[in-house]
């Protein structure tokens, strides 16, 4: 028999998906920056909107590539989301393609983000102790200007070195590490999340420091790595941050997560340029729900 409906269905409303606003590169090909984030953030439940600063054919670790600065586009694209009083509810910036894009950072920083929303920093800039190419001093002393407007900074050790003019070391221990991260607090970041930390033989791991102290991951170093590794984590771990988890949990999630792509990567020995974590994508939505 069929009930008698006496008031009218209302739609159920669901739970506000966190919108985030993400500022990195378009590489076409290559599996790293917006081609690794938008997937990753997505599958981490955010509404995910980009402010794309430059378009290159491949990543700068290809022998040739294209890039088009997008710089001139930034300003009337966060005035046009101003005039519609669009707001994000985190930041997350990655490669950035000059220093004129650093300031914009913090317009940005200021004018389309909601009370209390989180602004990630991932300096992407450096690895294995050099600059990308394309990258200079000048834009290293830029990107230290970032750093007091971070809740999270999420450097690696060439990173971080550069950030505090320290010199680079392949093998640093525990408490050069802890310096390191003691350093880029000092410059007002309130929270720091270092990668590529190793102090044993066959392990790497992750240093966070900051507001909830201090805590170390260790886990396998799985080689070789791969360019875009460190989109992986940064992004995974700002989707597991923004929806709730603690810093050590986004951390340790990040780096589970980035070690299943490496795995993957290791199954394809030609598949140089970028790590496989497509076929790993499903797991990533259970990591987080458990
Ligand atoms: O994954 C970092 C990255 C992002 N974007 C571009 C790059 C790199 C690293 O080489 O070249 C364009």
């Amino acid at each position: 028999m069929q009930q008698k409906k006496s008031m009218k269905q209302q739609p159920q409303k669901s739970a506000p998906t966190p919108r985030i606003l993400t500022m990195q590169d378009i590489s076409c090909v290559g599996q790293c920056s917006l081609t690794v984030a938008l997937p990753i953030l997505s599958a981490c439940g955010m509404e995910t909107c980009v402010l794309p600063s430059a378009v290159l054919s491949t990543h700068t670790g290809f022998s040739t590539f294209t890039f088009r600065d997008l710089t001139e586009d930034i300003p009337s694209i966060m005035e046009n989301w101003k005039q519609q009083g669009l707001l994000f509810d985190a930041l997350y910036t990655g490669y950035l393609g000059n220093v004129q894009q650093i300031e914009l950072v913090k317009e940005l920083a200021q004018n389309v983000l909601v009370p209390g929303a989180k602004t990630y920093i991932d300096p992407a800039m450096a690895d294995h102790g050099k600059l990308y190419v394309g990258f200079d001093s000048a834009f290293v002393d830029a990107m230290k200007t970032l750093l007091p407007i971070a809740d999270v900074l999420l450097p690696n050790i060439t990173e971080a070195c550069l950030l505090t003019d320290t010199p680079y070391r392949e093998e640093g221990d525990a408490a050069w590490m802890h310096t390191l991260a003691e350093k880029l607090l000092a410059f007002g970041t309130k929270n720091v999340v270092l990668t590529g930390v190793s102090t044993k033989p066959d392990t790497t791991g992750v240093l966070v420091m900051g507001e909830a102290g201090e805590e170390w991951y260790t886990h396998a170093l799985l080689t070789p790595g791969s360019h875009g590794t460190g989109d992986i984590f940064a992004s995974v771990f700002v989707g597991a941050h923004v929806r709730g988890k603690s810093l050590g949990e986004a951390a340790r999630l990040a780096a589970d997560f980035t070690c299943l792509a490496l795995e993957e990567t290791h199954k394809d020995p030609d598949h140089w340029y970028g790590a496989r974590f497509e076929p790993v994508l499903g797991r990533l939505v259970k990591m987080l729900e458990a």
